[in-house]
Formats: structure tokens, sequence, C-alpha cells
């Protein structure tokens, strides 16, 4: 880490960075590669504050080395992103210049040095072209000869992971410094940001993205960290796909990634308890009994409001949904423990176990429904709604609770010879299993008359997610899969 010598120098860095970009400037628009001012005048002095920024995270840091670093990385990402190969070495000998100049003469010559080790590095990269960026020994096999966006950025995702978490280092170095060993973490977040990516880039489906980059801004917020990292992050990762893919292929990542930048600037999340709800006393009284840790309260409050009238299914739709919606959004918060969510959710089985008796409907209508969360989906309550739905409409009912692999899946619907299939997904990544399951279905001419709904968060963000997947519908609630269910089937019939 800094001695005190350049600890000094990297605040005099600071202290004088707007001075030491302006006379840089200067230097650089009188020099022979002066050209117009506007927009490349702005990323000229953006590019040089960078530098500034590096030179003392790195005196701060490990030293010349770390700054020879940034520089040979900046160089490779300069020359991938089009810039001409000489610009970035002019662009040091400038700031360089005003050293003298802006710091006392001690100081000067620290920072001098390491400039120098800067400077050599960039000299010793070789010119780097998108395509020989593509060779950087830094992941896995280039994207060529993927048939679709997706599978390339599949394939290319642990380079593009490396890159980004470098590219976003450089351009805050700040960062870098703050990460130190948690650097792998940084590089796990990436990849889990890509997968994400890869989901909805293959739906084509860029809302996808935003929702989770909602979500992990909202996370990472509450870890302490600053909500200007992910904005970073994301662009730095939105710059290295224009490298690391083919221009076609990167257009629909982009795309996606662009849209969740819009969108993180707003991260409202209000309360799912909604004082204007029906049941909105119930439903707060119920969270707090249960927040209090008190189940038997809990159930009482239910079973006293049945008593006194209120329909079951609303109990389903006005208290127990918005609490588990609520649970969710206090989680996200770290305003509640796994723990403590892992308690409510198990409070609100129990509950539903105990109104089990009062949903079975005693009108039977002779149709058979299987109910699943998909493979991978640990989300049982959604499907287990949609089962008590169709159990209150005189269905026979066949709930399988949490991700219930595929072929056993199959067999399920075979052995009740169910009518409906209804499958619940929760994250984008539940989706490539909800389309394996449907093209296993549709694959079966056993199961020719089959009808497949499909439901959970994701469809209910986009409106023909289903159709897309395959299914034969979707609806937002376990209400609407009743009727649509009762809709599918009498337009077969008739
Ligand atoms: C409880 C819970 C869990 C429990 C589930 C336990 C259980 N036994 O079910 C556990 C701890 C396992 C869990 C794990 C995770 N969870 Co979780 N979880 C929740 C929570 C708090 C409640 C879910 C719930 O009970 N909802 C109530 C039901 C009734 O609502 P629903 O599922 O939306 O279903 C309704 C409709 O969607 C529709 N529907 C549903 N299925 C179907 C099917 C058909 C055919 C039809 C027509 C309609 C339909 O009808 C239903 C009734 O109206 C939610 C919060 C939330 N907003 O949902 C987070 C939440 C979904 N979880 C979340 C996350 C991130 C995770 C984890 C990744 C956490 C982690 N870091 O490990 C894992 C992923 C696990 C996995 N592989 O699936 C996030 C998702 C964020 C995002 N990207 O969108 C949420 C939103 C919490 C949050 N705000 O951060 N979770």
């Amino acid at each position: 880490m800094g001695t005190p010598e350049r600890d000094r120098t990297a605040e005099q860095l600071l202290t004088s960075w707007e001075p030491l970009v302006d006379a840089a400037v200067g230097r650089l628009a009188a020099g022979p590669r002066a050209s117009g001012a506007g927009g490349d005048l702005a990323r000229r002095r953006q590019e040089i504050g960078e530098h500034i920024d590096a030179l003392a995270a790195a005196l701060r840091g490990l030293g010349p080395e770390q700054f020879g670093e940034y520089c040979a990385l900046r160089a490779v990402f300069s020359a991938g992103l089009g810039a001409p190969p000489e610009a970035l070495g002019a662009a040091l000998d400038a700031l360089g210049e005003g050293l003298g100049a802006l710091l006392d003469p001690a100081s000067a010559q620290i920072a001098l040095e390491a400039l120098g080790a800067g400077r050599r590095r960039v000299g010793a990269v070789p010119l780097v072209t998108p395509a020989a960026l593509m060779e950087l020994p830094v992941g896995a096999s280039p994207p060529g000869g993927a048939a679709s966006a997706a599978e390339a950025l599949a394939r290319a995702a642990p380079r593009i992971a490396r890159m980004t978490v470098a590219l976003s280092y450089m351009r805050r170095p700040a960062d870098a410094l703050a990460h130190g060993r948690r650097r792998a973490r940084c590089l796990e977040d990436a990849e889990r940001h890509l997968t994400q990516l890869v989901a909805a880039v293959d739906l084509g489906e860029p809302a996808l993205f935003g929702e989770y980059s909602d979500w992990a801004q909202t996370l990472l917020t509450k870890l302490g960290l600053d909500p200007a990292e992910l904005v970073n992050h994301l662009g730095a990762l939105r710059d290295v796909l224009a490298i690391a893919l083919p221009p076609d292929l990167a257009e629909a990542p982009r795309r996606c990634v662009t849209a969740a930048l819009d969108r993180l600037t707003s991260t409202e999340c209000p309360s799912f308890l909604d004082p204007g709800a029906p049941l909105a006393a119930l439903a707060r009284a119920y969270f707090d009994a249960v927040r209090a840790g008190d189940r038997a309260r809990a159930l009482s409050l239910v079973l006293a409001s049945i008593d006194a009238g209120t329909a079951v299914h609303h109990i389903y739709t006005h208290v127990i949904q918005p609490c588990q919606y609520e649970v969710g959004r206090l989680y996200h918060l770290k305003q509640l423990t796994v723990a403590e969510e892992h308690y409510f959710t198990a409070v609100t089985q129990m509950v539903l176990s105990q109104l089990y008796p009062l949903i079975v409907n005693p009108a039977r209508v002779d149709r058979r429904v299987v109910a699943t969360a998909v493979e991978g989906n640990l989300h049982e309550i959604g499907a287990r709604f949609v089962a008590d739905f169709f159990e209150m409409a005189g269905w026979d009912t066949f709930y399988l609770g949490a991700s219930t692999p595929t072929e056993h899946v199959l067999l399920e619907v075979a052995r009740r010879k169910a009518d409906v299939l209804a499958v619940s997904a929760m994250l984008s990544d539940h989706l490539p299993g909800v389309r394996a399951l449907i093209h296993a279905v549709r694959d079966d001419d056993a199961f020719r008359d089959v009808i497949v709904l499909v439901g959970g968060q994701p469809f209910r963000i986009i409106d023909d997610l289903w159709r897309r997947l395959g299914a034969d519908g979707s609806a937002p609630s376990a209400e609407g899969a009743v009727d649509l269910a009762e809709r599918l089937l009498a337009a077969r019939a008739a």
C-alpha cells in the first residue's frame, strides 16, 4: 500500500485535478493530432481525468506497477474501441508536462516516475484490433460460428466478464482499490449479470434484464456499495460487448444493457401492503403477527375473518399474496433476514394447509390439473395457489411443489390423466426449463390434448412470453388460470 510521500502526491494530484486536465487538454489541442472541439474535447477531458484518478489510485495502492497495468489495459481497450494507437501515449505525455508546474517538486518526481511506468507499458503493447482482442488470455473460446446472439454471448461470457471488470476498474480506480481482495467476488457478480443477460437476449426481452438490474441495484446498495458501481459496471459491459462480439451479435445484448441502464435511475420500491386495498387491515395485522413470531395469532386472525364471512379466496388474494410479496421486498432491502423470510413462508404454508378443508368444492367438474414449479424453481407457493384455485372450482388437483424434474412432471401428467398442466416460474433463468418442459409435452403424442398454462413473475412482466415458449396461455393470477383453462376447454369442445 501507499507510503506517506505517495499519499501526499495522490492528494496533490486530486486537488490539482482541474488545472491538470486543462493543461493537458490545452497541450493536446496545440499538438500535431489536434482535432475539432465538441464531443471530441469532452471525451479527451474525461479520459485525462480518468488517467489522473488511476494515477492517484495507484500511488495510494501498489505504486507505479499498478499504473502500468492500468495503462496496458487502457491501451488494449482504446484500440479495441477504435481510438488511434498513439492517442493514449500522447495524452500521458501531455499530462506529464503539466505535473512539474502544478505539483511540488518531490511529488512531481514521484508522479512522473509512476507515469513513466505507464508510458513504457503503452509502448510495449502491440497494436490491438478488435479481432486480436479476442485472443487475449482472459477466457474461453471466441464466439466464432455462434448461431445466435445469446449463444455467442454465453460462449464468450467468461472473457466478457473479465474484460468488463477490468474496464470498469479502469474507469473508477477507486472501486478497484475498495474491492481489493473482493475482486474475485466482483467477477462472480459479473458472471451472474451475464447469465441473466443471456436469458433476456435469448428471449429478445430487454425488460427481463431491466428487472434483474433493478433488483441487483437495490441489493448491492443495501450491502453498502456505491450505487454508481453497477451503473459503471453495466456501462463497461456495454462497451466490452462492442469489442468482444461481432457487430451483428453485439447489438441485441447492448440494447438490453442500455435499457437496464435507463431504468437504474429510478429504484422506487413501494410497500405491497397498500392501506387502500381490500382486507388491508387484516393483511397488516397478519403480517405483524407473523413478524412478531406469533403464528397462532396469525392463524386465528385469518380463521376469525373467515368466520365473520370473508371468502377464503379473498384471504389468498388480499392477505397471503401481498404479505409474501412484502416479505420479498423487505428481505431485498435487508430489513428482514433469510431466517425471517423462511419462517414467514413456513407460517404461510401452515395457514394454507389449515384452509384446505374449506377450499374443497363438493361440486366436482371431472377435470384434472397438475400444478408444479418448473425444475430449478424453489418458489412453490404460486403453483400451490394455482392448484388451490382449481380445487375451489371443483377440479381434481395434483400439486407437485417446488422444482420438479421434467421427466417426473410428465409421468404425473400421464398418471393423473391431466387436462391441464400448470407450470410456475419466478426468475428468468427458470425459463429454459419451462421451454424444455413444454417441448417435452409437445413431443409426446400421448399429451396431444393436454393444455399447458404457464405463469409467475416473468409472464406477468411480458405479455406474450407464454406464446413464444409454446404454451397454450398464461394468466397473471391463480384465479385467472382457472378462467383461462375453462375457456380453452370450452373452445376445444365447441
Ligand atoms: C418465499 C420466497 C423464496 C423462498 C421460496 C420458498 C417456498 N417454499 O416457496 C426461497 C427461500 C426458496 C427463495 C429462494 C430464492 N429467491 Co425468492 N422469494 C420468495 C418470496 C418472498 C415470496 C414468493 C411467494 O411466495 N409469492 C407468493 C405467490 C402467491 O406469488 P407468485 O409466485 O407471484 O404467484 C402468483 C402469480 O405469479 C401467478 N402464478 C404463479 N405461478 C403460476 C402458474 C400459472 C400456470 C399461472 C397461470 C399463474 C401463476 O399466480 C400466483 C397467485 O396469484 C418472493 C417475493 C415475491 N415478490 O414473490 C422472493 C423472490 C421471488 N425471490 C427472489 C430471489 C432473488 C430468490 C433467490 C435467487 C435468492 C437467492 N439469492 O438465493 C432464490 C432462488 C431460488 C430458486 N432457484 O428458485 C427475488 C426475485 C428477484 C427477481 N430477480 O425477480 C424475489 C422477488 C425477492 C426479492 N424482492 O428479492 N425465495
